[in-house]
């Protein structure tokens, strides 16, 4: 302990002077004359992490539980260094805009691709993929022999990418996915701090009735009241007020333009406009972007030893840092941190941890499909790329489907629709040693029972309708998209690889704070849980561990 804290006090002199340098007097002025906290008497982390780096904290990965923790840290007086693998996103391209738009995929779309992989990859019988040049773009499609995982990089993590759905589960639901955490303290604390930090609200109901762009969703409400679904709007983290101002003409175009998949420009609330922003204005919080953690080992003087391949953006690697670190959580998402924490079991560069770590992964039950309307049923050709609403058939048949844009600009006459199901289904991540690389044990067959519950709503509405699914949306003559998912969770499960706080067992000190946690399910969108649960942690951590 008292080595570490030299370490720790040395380098955070050797840091204030390099922020302080690094940034220019004003930023560094404020941390100075900010409040004494308890952990360190100097204010504020390097501007990016140097190899040699003797640091309190380290978090790898810069999604909702990263952003949680870093604000959390922060507001409690530890300097808190985040490192991310995918960009910063915040330097407009040659065309003005930071993201690109989802029907025009560009450079900045896919990590790390010569060719799109797009969640649709069809429409009207033509292919939409295209050849894009190889860059570290925003989303990634990361493919697993049973299933492709759609995830969002760069600071921000899948809140650049992801529909802002922001969707409290029943509180039946969480209870029986998370029967070790305490409901009523999630129900009366942390999702409503997780829905105030995120900036969560609901849409204006009176608006929402006759604004155009939301024209595909009342379709969606008029079948499924026909066909006796509970119809349930949901709230979102996109700026509402923005939203009425784009479809008045008002201002510049996002949600209404398109924006989602490759970021969104201008309304949507992503974390880097919430947590991030806040963890960032306590000095205290740095952020690394193109660098990619690569192993976590226990260092000789307490602590651990952290490798770190810094990128550019064809993703080659330019430098390798090894910086020592106090504490380190995990929060690279489901995927992310599941593959780490595998392989470095696996390797023996952490050894002790338990027997738990890669297991327990699900896809969250995601299936896509779409219905072909009569012709007296247009969708819009304006459609907001933010959805408001779900069809939730939980209880009676194990699928919420949420009724989701097609914004092609066209009138296409489709409802298209992304189903969360109670898949049972759980995959492992392994380690293959000859291939150098970490499976995923999922099997495509496993969809089957995601395909059957989302079809206990649409067959029904179909029969009702005297409609047909879409076959040119996935494939030749395929009607569902079971072949990826948006919502990767587990890996590393709570209260199973670690302890009820996600606190790894094995060795003290690492954390595990994002999707991981969650065993595969949360009956809805799963950013909110993720946030919630991550207060819920970090609270206890802060109060127990620090
Ligand atoms: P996440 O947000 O994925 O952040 C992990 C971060 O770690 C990423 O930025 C990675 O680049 C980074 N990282 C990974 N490995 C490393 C490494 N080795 N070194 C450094 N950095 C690393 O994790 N959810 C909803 O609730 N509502 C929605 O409407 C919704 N729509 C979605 C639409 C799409 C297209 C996608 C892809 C997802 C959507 N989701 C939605 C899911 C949601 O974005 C996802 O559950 C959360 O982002 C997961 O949060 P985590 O904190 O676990």
């Amino acid at each position: 302990m008292s080595d570490s804290t030299l370490h720790n006090e040395r380098s955070q002199g050797v840091s204030r002077r390099r922020f302080i340098t690094g940034t220019g007097s004003i930023v560094g002025a404020a941390a100075l004359t900010g409040p004494l906290l308890p952990t360190t008497a100097h204010a504020a982390p390097a501007p990016v992490l140097a190899s040699g780096d003797r640091i309190p904290v380290l978090v790898i990965g810069t999604g909702y539980g990263g952003s949680v923790a870093a604000l959390r840290l922060a507001r409690a007086g530890v300097d808190v260094h985040m490192v991310e693998m995918g960009m910063a996103w915040d330097t407009p391209g040659t065309d003005g805009n930071i993201f690109a738009n989802t029907t025009r995929p560009d450079y900045r779309s896919f990590w790390l691709r010569t060719r799109t992989k797009q969640p649709i990859c069809q429409f009207l019988g033509y292919p939409l993929d295209k050849d894009v040049p190889c860059y570290t773009g925003i989303l990634d499609a990361e493919e697993f022999a049973g299933i492709t995982v759609y995830q969002g990089r760069g600071v921000g993590g899948g809140s650049l990418v992801n529909g802002g759905m922001a969707v409290t589960p029943r509180r039946e639901n969480f209870q029986a996915i998370l029967p070790s955490v305490n409901a009523d303290e999630m129900y009366g604390l942390y999702y409503p701090r997780a829905n105030a930090g995120l900036g969560v609200s609901a849409v204006d109901p009176t608006w929402w009735e006759s604004a155009d762009c939301y024209q595909y969703a009342r379709v969606g409400r008029k079948h499924a009241q026909r066909s006796g679904f509970p119809f349930v709007f949901v709230p979102n983290v996109y700026d509402w007020d923005y939203m009425k101002q784009e479809a008045a003409g008002a201002v510049p175009k996002s949600a209404l333009a398109a924006e989602v998949l490759y970021g969104n420009n201008h309304g949507k609330k992503t974390l880097q406009k919430t947590y991030l922003a806040q963890a960032r204005a306590t000095g205290r919080v740095t952020i690394s972007p193109l660098h990619k953690v690569t192993t976590v080992t226990p260092a000789a003087g307490g602590g651990y030893t952290v490798l770190i391949d810094q990128l550019d953006t064809g993703g080659g690697v330019t430098a390798t840092k090894s910086v020592t670190a106090d504490r380190v959580f995990f929060a690279a998402g489901s995927v992310g941190t599941s593959k780490l924490l595998t392989r470095l079991k696996a390797t023996g560069a952490l050894p002790l941890l338990n027997g738990e770590i890669g297991k327990g992964w699900g896809d969250n039950g995601n299936v896509m499909c779409g219905r072909a309307n009569h012709m007296w049923d247009p969708t819009g050709k304006l459609q907001s790329s933010m959805p408001t609403a779900g069809i939730d058939n939980w209880a009676a048949g194990g699928a919420f489907a949420e009724v989701a844009p097609l914004p092609t600009g066209i009138e296409t006459y489709a409802s298209f629709y992304l189903s969360i199901t109670k898949n049972p289904n759980r995959a492992e991540f392994s380690w293959n040693a000859a291939a150098g690389r970490v499976e995923l044990s999922w099997q495509t067959a496993w969809k089957q029972a995601s395909i059957d519950m989302a079809k206990s709503i649409f067959d029904k509405i179909n029969a009702k309708e005297g409609t047909i699914y879409r076959t040119d949306l996935f494939g030749a003559y395929r009607i569902w998209g079971d072949h990826l998912t948006y919502h990767p969770l587990g890996g590393a499960v709570l209260n199973r690889a670690t302890d009820n706080y996600g606190r790894l067992h094995g060795h003290p000190g690492l954390y595990v704070i994002d999707g991981a946690l969650i065993p595969g399910n949360t009956s809805v969108n799963p950013f909110v849980t993720i946030t919630a649960l991550a207060e819920r942690n970090i609270e206890q951590i802060i109060a127990a561990d620090l």
